[in-house]
């Protein structure tokens, strides 16, 4: 079998920086060590050699707000390779009242197209005994143990607190991770209505309608819902101070919990919704929206102490023709913006340029940590012998002005347009494939496949907490009343 090598390069993991050649056959990285050969060279000199990205929250192709959203698994997966980025997972949504598995093959009938390899959460958006049934195979079977719940949409995907504490629970039995979007839906739904009310129709109010209180709130109930259900949680796109203190907190309890902030509310402020362009703040409609420096600081801070494990994009790329349905109501403009392709650019600009993150704990934060908490390492997220070939050649010298022009994403705008990036792939191999070469995308489609995952352990259940709480102890009482009539 043909082999690759990629020589002169200093790797990169999570916890190792040394100069080493890494050879690659079959797809798989088979040797790491000095002078290798191979049939084909890649020359790494002056760069970094690291675990190719992951991201763990993209939305490709996703029926949602009354459209789709336009990146599919092929532009979806072209936009993540020419970025760095090897693996993503995408969330399969069952509509209200469908079965999970029934869902999961329409996401399967998608995702053949792929450029890279993926894998999916589950999302829990109605409840009921299919879904209770089913999740069993769901893990056993599909190999999918992340469920996702929404604490906001309502009317939609949202699901309710006994709901989701039923779901917790069936979880916790079947040693799969509970995800959640941690929004007040219903006091979201009252401030959008108001607002509406009161004549705030353009996109700046749905910065108004979801401040960081609706968002703590719901984190801390999440929180406190997951410790009662013994189930470990993950909270996505985690964008203020009021949700990172919970996560923190509950961390240092010793609860395994995870948030993830997004590459988007890092870098991007909620000065964006009061630009005078419509359609530009428009375009940066999202749930939960940018916030202040303030809160950026604490993600920032959470990602440097660890207390913030992972950082993704939540992808879900709208036009600015679907941004439009929501001229005169911002409550009907889709949510989403992208990210996929900028993500590893701008983090490492804003991050490891800064002196905020090491290059170690980068590859940490953009795959290895995802991989370790999705329980798919060392498969992924991890430069060793046995593993897939899933690298970036990082070049830090390598400049570009972020654009729309130039973008993979099939939207016609690009929400960090004209930032500027220092750090780029030189190469991408996804798989041993090499899908960005000398910075030139050239994919294959259909090349990405399905990455299982096995169910982890319910670990919560080892807090004493955990314990008093599902040990009740009732009172023996001599003289018991007789009942009143
Ligand atoms: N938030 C978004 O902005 N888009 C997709 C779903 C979500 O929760
Ligand atoms: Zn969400
Ligand atoms: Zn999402
Ligand atoms: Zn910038």
């Amino acid at each position: 079998m043909a082999t690759t090598v990629i020589k002169n390069g200093t790797i990169v993991t999570a916890d190792l920086t040394h100069k080493a050649d890494v050879l690659v056959e079959g797809g798989k990285i088979v040797q790491i060590g000095e002078g290798l050969k191979g049939d084909k060279v890649l020359d790494a000199t002056g760069c970094y050699v690291m675990p190719g990205g992951i991201d763990p929250h993209t939305h490709l192709e996703m029926p949602f707000m009354g459209t789709y959203s336009t990146d599919d698994f092929e532009s979806g997966t072209r936009a993540a390779l020419a970025g760095g980025t090897t693996m993503v997972v995408d969330f399969v949504l069952p509509s209200p009242g469908q079965g999970l598995l029934d869902a999961k093959q329409m996401w399967h009938n998608k995702s053949g197209r792929a450029n890279c390899d993926y894998s999916y959460h589950m999302a829990v958006t109605w409840w009921g005994e299919q879904v209770f049934n089913e999740m069993k195979d769901v893990i056993e079977k599909e190999g999918i143990t992340t469920f996702k719940h929404f604490m906001a949409y309502k009317g939609a995907l949202m699901v309710n607190d006994d709901e989701m504490y039923a779901s917790f629970k069936r979880l916790a039995e079947l040693g799969g991770i509970a995800l959640v979007h941690a929004e007040n839906g219903d006091v979201v739904a009252e401030l959008q209505r108001k607002l509406m009310e009161d004549g705030n129709t353009g996109p700046e109010a749905h910065a108004y309608s979801r401040p960081p209180q609706v968002e703590g709130e719901a984190t801390n109930r999440a929180i406190m819902i997951a410790d009662m259900a013994g189930v470990p949680l993950y909270v996505v796109h985690t964008s203020c101070e009021e949700a990172h203190e919970a996560i923190r907190r509950a961390r240092m309890q010793g609860k395994r919990v995870w948030g993830e902030p997004l590459i988007q509310h890092l870098t991007l402020d909620e000065s964006e919704y009061f630009n005078k362009d419509w359609d530009h703040a428009a375009r940066r409609v999202m749930s939960p929206p940018f916030r202040n420096k303030q809160h950026q600081d604490s993600l920032w801070a959470g990602l440097m102490s660890g207390s913030l494990s992972v950082v993704a994009t939540d992808h879900c790329a709208f036009t600015t023709e679907q941004k439009r349905t929501g001229v005169g109501d911002f409550t009907k403009i889709p949510n989403g913006t992208g990210g996929l392709e900028d993500r590893m650019p701008m983090l490492w600009t804003h991050g490891v340029n800064t002196g905020r993150l090491t290059p170690n704990e980068f590859v940490a934060v953009t795959s290895t940590n995802i991989a370790k908490i999705l329980n798919c390492y060392p498969k992924k997220g991890a430069i060793l012998v046995g593993a897939d070939a899933d690298i970036v050649v990082w070049d830090p010298e390598r400049t570009k002005t972020i654009s729309a022009k130039s973008q993979q994403s099939a939207i016609d705008y690009n929400v960090f347009e004209g930032h500027e990036v220092k750090g780029l792939p030189r190469y991408t191999l996804t798989r041993g494939m090499v899908a960005v070469n000398d910075g030139k995308v050239e994919t294959r489609e259909g090349h990405g496949e399905f990455v299982r995952r096995e169910a982890g352990n319910p670990v919560n259940k080892a807090l004493s907490s955990w314990k008093e709480l599902t040990s009740p102890r009732p009172v023996k009482r001599t003289g018991i009343p007789a009942s009143g009539v």
